[in-house]
């Protein structure tokens, strides 16, 4: 299990944070999500052999937010 914590613009409500954690969570090989709101971070732990990090930013930009 991999663990990454990625910066996140654009997230400004709880609406944000739980769509995030929800969409993220969802992807398979997807271990734990946490959004720090705040801080702007995403925190994720993830299977390497299920999916990579460039797959979990790519989602994450599809939901308009920037990940840094
Ligand atoms: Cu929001």
């Amino acid at each position: 299990m991999k663990k990454e914590i990625l910066n996140v613009t654009g997230m400004k409500c709880n609406n944000c944070a739980n769509t995030v954690k929800r969409v993220v969570s969802s992807m398979a090989g997807i271990d734990k999500v946490n959004v720090d709101l705040q801080g702007g971070l995403v925190t994720v732990s993830y299977d390497e052999d299920l999916i990579n990090i460039k797959a979990i930013k790519t989602q994450i930009e599809k939901l308009g937010y920037k990940v840094g």
